[in-house]
């Protein structure tokens, strides 16, 4: 025994003078499920393979088309699903039925199932109301809904309440055999940006990480959510890494890191691959830094009007980068002109086929045969 103890020692010293990063699949959630930690080890091995390409409600609706179909325009276009799959959980908070587009939440849970036995990733973000004001996340009209929403805040005991509804719908997510399926849970993201209530301009930096934390705590604590994975992103235009880290919850409460980045109309796809670039060569060496996983958590054109956006803006963009996922947005089937996605017949359909056919990038048969989730 004492033989072999003498090596270790001596190991895990230069261990640690080489500051070598831990690479251990180490979850936020100290008491993550197996399946979850199994989860953070797999998307830290598809790393090395390539990027995954996710799609926000990929399976809820497309275009011309609204589920229970469990159609999905991917599909349409590359005959292959994604490989990670976004939804919201906006509404969530109000025990509502149906998200704030409009896509229920029994839906949701069904999904997830399908998703989940496919081997495919699943990602929800939190488009919140705003608990102090009845508006929606958008609405900024007060810089004191986060405080408000703290431990001694008056809308505290409201916030606990929308935290339970979504446990609830968390705890639901269960595969065949009643296991909780593992989700990476982006709540709070853009907040580099002041459109959200949690905003830049509307909180502060201690206000944003006390959220962050109480939130945290709360689900892994108290309500004993062991299937998560936390997602911490920005907006795409943060200056320099000591903007990206300064709402940074710790080491403790992050999973991954990310931010989201759109071409606006007009704009360039020198500037989209200047800036997607330049906030990935920051993000990217967070999370090395770290022992965290990067992602770009949303991006996209609205319309795709450019027939070659895939393979001659987004890809390279991306693909000097070691990242876990990029997903697109939603093709909302009720707002014209706001999709992210190709649907067939759409002007960057082919161009897709192209991007899907690179070796380097991701999607559901790809995933399969890495088998994330063991
Ligand atoms: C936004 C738009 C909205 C939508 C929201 C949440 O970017 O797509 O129409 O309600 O995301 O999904």
């Amino acid at each position: 025994m004492r033989k072999a103890i003498v090596p270790l020692t001596v190991l895990l010293i230069l261990t640690a003078c080489n500051n070598v990063p831990d690479k251990r699949p180490a979850t936020a959630d100290p008491r993550a499920s197996a399946e979850t930690v199994k989860m953070l080890a797999g998307l830290r091995y598809a790393v090395d393979k390539g990027i995954m390409f996710g799609h926000q409600d990929d399976l809820a609706y497309g275009i011309g088309w609204v589920s229970p179909g469990g159609e999905s325009d991917i599909r349409r276009v590359t005959s292959d699903y994604p490989a990670v799959y976004g939804m919201d959980l906006g509404d969530i908070e109000h025990g509502s039925g149906v998200n704030l587009d409009s896509v229920p939440f029994e839906q949701m849970k069904a999904f997830a199932g399908e998703i989940r036995s496919r081997g495919g990733v699943i990602t929800f973000s939190w488009h919140v109301d705003n608990p102090l004001t009845g508006g929606t996340a958008w609405d900024i009209s007060s810089d004191k809904v986060v405080s408000s929403v703290l431990p001694g805040g008056i809308c505290h005991e409201k916030y606990r309440e929308w935290l339970d509804s979504l446990a609830g719908f968390m705890r639901s997510l269960t595969d065949e055999n009643g296991v909780a399926i593992p989700v990476i849970f982006r709540p709070y993201h853009e907040h580099t940006g002041s459109w959200f209530w949690w905003g830049q301009n509307l909180c502060t930096d201690d206000e944003f990480i006390a959220l962050w934390r109480f939130t945290f705590n709360y689900l892994c604590g108290e309500k004993g959510l062991h299937n998560l994975l936390f997602a911490y992103s920005a907006a795409g235009d943060f200056e320099d890494k000591e903007q990206y880290m300064r709402r940074y919850p710790g080491d403790e409460y992050v999973d991954l890191v990310g931010f989201d980045y759109y071409q606006m109309p007009g704009a360039d796809s020198r500037s989209f691959i200047d800036a997607v670039s330049r906030g990935l060569g920051i993000v990217t060496g967070v999370a090395a830094e770290h022992g965290k996983l990067a992602a770009l958590t949303e991006a996209g054109y609205e319309s795709i009007p450019d027939s070659t956006w895939w393979t001659g803006t987004l890809w390279p963009a991306v693909k000097d980068y070691p990242v876990s996922y990029v997903l697109v947005w939603r093709n909302a089937h009720n707002r014209p002109g706001h999709y992210y996605a190709p649907y067939p017949g759409q002007v960057s359909a082919k161009d897709f086929i192209d991007f899907y056919n690179l070796p380097a990038t991701l999607f559901q048969e790809d995933i399969t045969g890495l088998d994330i989730y063991k």
